[in-house]
């Protein structure tokens, strides 16, 4: 049994917090792999399709402990391949590799000598195939990670959420720490060399103390550990948003959002609904523009077989970063808090990349950079190079930059421009109108206020609002108009994939001596991978002018608010959901 090098750890725990994350930041993707036992029904039990995600298929059917365990007896992957699993991240220029050592169903996908409920004591398998993994990982230049269920398990008898075997008041959490919980991130720990991180998920009952108790535990055995900040109580390295979730701006602090290639984590033979890999780059490059890593899901079948198109999907998105990863690995955010309707940028020192989604016209604007630019290049072929000019635009003073883009090569699905600076980037603070005239007004750009002595609304850590509940609150912008004209005021709400969405707000928009109220209204859904998992609901509230060039003030406020009296569930603090005003040119 290979233990870790003590000396090792303890020289690593002085270093700080923040060079601890330093492989993940450079990394910015990564490979999530669910395989557990639900890969056998596939979604299917007795006949029937379960709906939601495969690997909660015990809780929705609330399948018995002794009905369950007995899938184990068929868990016999012939075509498990380590080394084709690691060299699949790989290929997709993924860096770091996530597996469920252990998920809500109990079941350890290891070899676990303190707990038999395991993969070599319950399997005709009888092999350790994280073994393996850690093995290739280490061959192949991959950190490894562990997922591990902390708080839901719903095989030990102590563990949570698990009411239909048994009773919820019988349960002592404590015990189930010490008997299951701490003795196998212990072996989790000690028996497969270092590890990258433990991702903890789901922390729904966890005390304080306890995910205190665990992060320390952790720490203790493998202090380079990086662990999730589903840890819960925000003692996590970093933070999660939801699953799936897509923040609509940069991010400040270390987040990093997991997702799915279809919409299930364990494999599910019925889901085809997989996403293309254009979707799936952009959705990588819009991530790291806003500093948030991408962890991307496979479920492996029960044969150990990754679905095609999930294998096919990765290599992809590994083909474009063979060409453009220098825009990506060691990237930092967007000098810019907010999106481009063109693109995205991510940085490196004095090089902002940006990543055209559309091959851009020949003339191409960029307003708000302060810092002045020494040269524009392709990237694809480093050879390139774009005229560019810069200015400023006399009404309002702000700078522009404008490359002409001729010779400009499209890459698919994203082109890349390295665009080098000749001192640390700067921007012009506020929201911009952009070339096309239009204007987004986005939640983490608005001033946070109330008529009553202090807003009960704030600003999520996520980008979006929470707690927006009183009709005192409101959200202000200041903006710059360069192009005078008449817009077209969109409203854009949101609620969480599964939870119904509260509309029949009455929400009242001001700017000078103009004002807008409508009722918010279903009236379309906006098209985007972010409307998959949290719809971009639409509601027209009429048009605004913009006589002349310069500043604008724009105040949102929810004079009436239509609330549920328990609004609140696991996914939502029951209030209002904003995501954003588009103001378009008419
Ligand atoms: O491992 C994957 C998922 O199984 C796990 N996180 C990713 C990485 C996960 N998905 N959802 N959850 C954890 C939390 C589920 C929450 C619930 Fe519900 C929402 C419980 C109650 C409401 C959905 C609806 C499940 C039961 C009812």
């Amino acid at each position: 049994m290979r233990t870790v090098d003590v000396s090792a750890v303890k020289k690593a725990s002085r270093r700080s917090d923040s060079d601890l994350l330093a492989w993940w930041r450079e990394a910015r993707f990564g490979l999530f792999i669910h395989w557990g036992l639900y890969a056998i029904p596939a979604g299917v039990w007795r006949g029937k399709r379960v709906p939601y995600i495969g690997e909660w298929m015990m809780f929705r059917e609330k399948i018995p402990v002794a009905t369950y365990e007995k899938i184990a007896a068929r868990f016999d992957p012939k075509r498990f391949d380590a080394k084709a699993w690691v060299k699949l991240a790989k290929d997709a220029g993924q860096r770091y590799l996530v597996i469920t050592a252990k998920h809500h169903d109990g079941f350890a996908m290891y070899d676990s000598a303190s707990n038999p409920y395991n993969v070599v004591q319950r399997t005709p398998f009888a092999r350790d195939p994280m073994r393996a993994l850690a093995r290739e990982c280490r061959k192949q230049g991959i950190t490894f990670c562990f997922y591990y269920s902390q708080d839901l398990d719903w095989h030990h008898p102590d563990g949570a959420w698990n009411t239909w075997d048994y009773d919820e008041k019988k349960k002592d959490p404590d015990r189930y720490l010490r008997e299951k919980v701490l003795p196998q991130l212990r072996e989790l720990l000690t028996n497969y060399g270092p590890i990258g991180m433990i991702w903890f998920d789901t922390p729904i009952t966890l005390s304080k103390t306890r995910s205190a108790r665990i992060r320390r535990f952790v720490k203790k055995i493998q202090p380079q550990c990086l662990v999730s900040g589903r840890i819960g109580h925000g003692l996590g390295d970093y933070s999660l948003p939801r699953d799936n979730f897509l923040p609509p701006a940069r991010l400040k602090g270390d987040w990093e959002t997991c997702a799915t290639l279809n919409h299930t984590w364990g494999f599910k033979k019925h889901d085809h609904a997989w996403k293309d890999p254009q979707t799936l780059i952009t959705t990588l490059v819009d991530l790291a523009s806003k500093g948030v890593n991408y962890l991307l899901n496979i479920g492996p079948d029960a044969n150990g077989v990754v679905p095609a198109p999930s294998a096919r999907a990765l290599r992809a998105i590994g083909a474009w970063l063979k060409v453009n990863g220098a825009a990506l690995y060691g990237s930092s955010p967007s000098p810019f808090p907010y999106e481009f309707p063109w693109g995205r940028i991510t940085t490196k020192g004095r090089t902002l990349y940006f990543h055209f989604f559309q091959k851009p016209p020949r003339s191409f604007q960029l307003r708000g950079l302060k810092t002045a630019v020494k040269s524009v290049s392709a990237l694809a072929d480093g050879k390139t190079k774009f005229a560019f000019q810069e200015s400023t635009d006399d009404a309002t003073g702000t700078p522009v930059l404008t490359i002409d883009f001729k010779g400009f090569k499209v890459t698919r699905p994203v082109t890349v421009v390295a665009v080098t600076l000749k001192g640390d980037p700067a921007v012009v603070p506020g929201t911009l109108q952009q070339p096309d005239d239009s204007l987004t007004l986005i939640g983490p750009m608005a001033r946070v206020g109330s008529d009553a002595k202090q807003p009960a609304m704030r600003m999520g850590g996520n980008g979006l609002t929470e707690n927006w509940r009183h009709p005192e609150d409101w959200l202000e912008w200041t903006f710059t108009v360069l192009t005078p004209g008449t817009h077209e005021v969109t409203v854009v709400t949101t609620h969480q994939h599964l939870e119904p969405w509260s509309g029949g707000h009455t929400l009242r928009l001001t700017c000078g001596d103009q004002s807008l109220r409508r009722i918010t209204k279903r009236e379309r859904i906006l098209p985007g991978l972010r409307s998959e998992y949290f719809p971009q609901i639409a509601t027209r509230f009429g048009r605004m002018r913009f006589d002349r060039p310069g500043t604008y003030t724009l105040r949102l406020q929810a004079t009436r608010l239509n609330l549920k009296k328990s609004g609140k569930t696991y996914y939502s603090d029951g209030g209002m959901q904003f995501c954003e005003i588009q103001l378009r040119p008419v």
